[in-house]
């Protein structure tokens, strides 16, 4: 439907802010490896009647009358992830990646029971365990690490814990791991103990559906997701599980810890899984990957530290500290958003700088590629991003960099 009172005229105030961002987006370099540029498509569901209406349940069983298209949008929207995943069940009911968890956690926990999970500070997700979060306030948290020589997991030292610990549930998956996962072990460690295995494959989620990285379902009990990493949905999560887990998951889902879906990002998600399912899906993964690849080998030959020394994936974390002992995460990422490239600063394993500072960055591909840079442009990128880092945030150097970021953007329009 056209909009008969557009925004511009109703909301004078936020619209500014509304064009302004459509502006930020095109003139900047997105790299933070969490973020994408949805399709038209995606962004016109979300922004669609759905939004008017309240439909507690499920497909067939709502609490409100008049849900026909409410569920025929979500029962295509589950068909799409089963077909894309090869789930036994899915619920694509939750808000986000954290609810998607807390209800998993609902399902499969008891307050105070323990979980077994990776360590914030060694690139986990704060749903994952951390204390003042609803995950380490309602359940006994033991945190793994990576291996201080290798920087990747260390599946003998993961299991020797959960022998000790015995938790009730082992989760992977992390929000900032460069390397593959091997969602098997942690399977076979969570069962050897008794305990179930939940992965987290948010960040991965586009990679897993199309065959690029190993994919958790067949060992694993839950997976859980967000929709609008690599997936390249609304932002929202979704969580699949075996058959027997169905009934549970559905009811942790809701009533257990939300209300009324969203059905606008219902119908938005099934758009995306749409998508997703095409085979150009899979050559944009590919390209994400070797986008990956690029920067990281043309960020190390400029003498970065990446570390465990490179990515399988499509994000990759620079530790400063060699190159730019004097350079924190934060300074770091502060000049590099003044030259118009959107990274983030985070923890690398064993950082001696706070959480606010920081040693490291993480910079990720999806974004970019999506918007259809190759290769070479990596190459260019790492470059300015280097330039900018040694002069240590000179403003003559953040303008020179600004001006080929802006051609640059020209060059891929959103
Ligand atoms: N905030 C997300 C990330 O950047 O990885 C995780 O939820």
């Amino acid at each position: 439907m056209p909009a008969k009172d557009p925004i511009s005229t109703v909301d004078p105030e936020i619209w500014p802010f509304m064009q302004a961002e459509v502006r930020r987006q095109q003139n900047t370099l997105e790299l933070i490896a969490s973020e994408n540029h949805v399709s038209a498509a995606v962004l016109e569901a979300l922004g669609t009647v759905f939004t008017n209406k309240y439909a507690e349940g499920y497909p067939g069983k709502r609490y409100y009358a008049g849900c026909a298209n409410m569920d025929a949008v979500e029962e295509l929207a589950r068909q799409r992830v089963k077909k894309l995943f090869g789930c036994d069940h899915v619920n694509v009911q939750p808000h986000s990646g954290a609810s998607a968890n807390i209800a998993v956690y609902l399902a499969a926990l008891q307050p105070g029971e323990t979980i077994l999970s990776l360590d914030l500070a060694h690139g986990g997700h704060l749903s994952h365990g951390l204390k003042v979060n609803v995950s380490g306030l309602l359940y006994n948290i033991v945190p793994y690490g990576v291996d201080p020589r290798t920087e990747q997991f260390n599946y003998d030292h993961i299991r020797e814990l959960a022998r000790e610990h015995k938790p009730k549930l082992v989760i992977s998956g992390a929000s900032a791991y460069p390397r593959t996962i091997d969602f098997d072990r942690f399977s076979e460690i969570a069962h050897e103990v008794g305990a179930t295995h939940m992965a987290d494959i948010a960040h991965i989620a586009g990679l897993v559906a199309v065959g690029l990285h190993p994919s958790p379902i067949s060992s694993s009990d839950f997976v859980t997701t967000t929709t609008h990493k690599t997936l390249r949905g609304p932002r929202g999560g979704l969580i699949m599980c075996k058959e027997a887990w169905a009934k549970k998951i559905d009811s942790r889902v809701f009533p257990g810890s939300q209300g009324g879906p969203l059905m606008h990002c219902i119908a938005s998600k099934a758009v995306a899984f749409a998508e997703a399912l095409k085979p150009e899906f899979k050559t944009y993964q590919q390209q994400i990957l070797a986008n990956a690849q690029a920067l990281a080998e043309a960020l190390q030959s400029k003498g970065n530290r990446l570390v465990s020394g490179g990515t399988d994936n499509h994000l990759m974390l620079v530790d400063l500290r060699p190159a730019y002992p004097q350079v924190s995460g934060r300074m770091a990422e502060g000049w590099l958003e003044a030259s118009n490239i959107i990274v983030n600063k985070n923890m690398i394993p064993f950082d001696e700088r706070k959480p606010v500072e920081t040693s490291g960055l993480r910079i990720g591909t999806p974004a970019l590629t999506t918007r259809g840079l190759k290769e070479a442009h990596m190459r260019t990128i790492a470059d300015l991003i280097d330039r900018v880092l040694r002069a240590e945030g000179d403003p003559k150097v953040i303008e020179s960099v600004r001006g080929s970021v802006a051609e640059l953007c020209e060059q891929f329009p959103l």
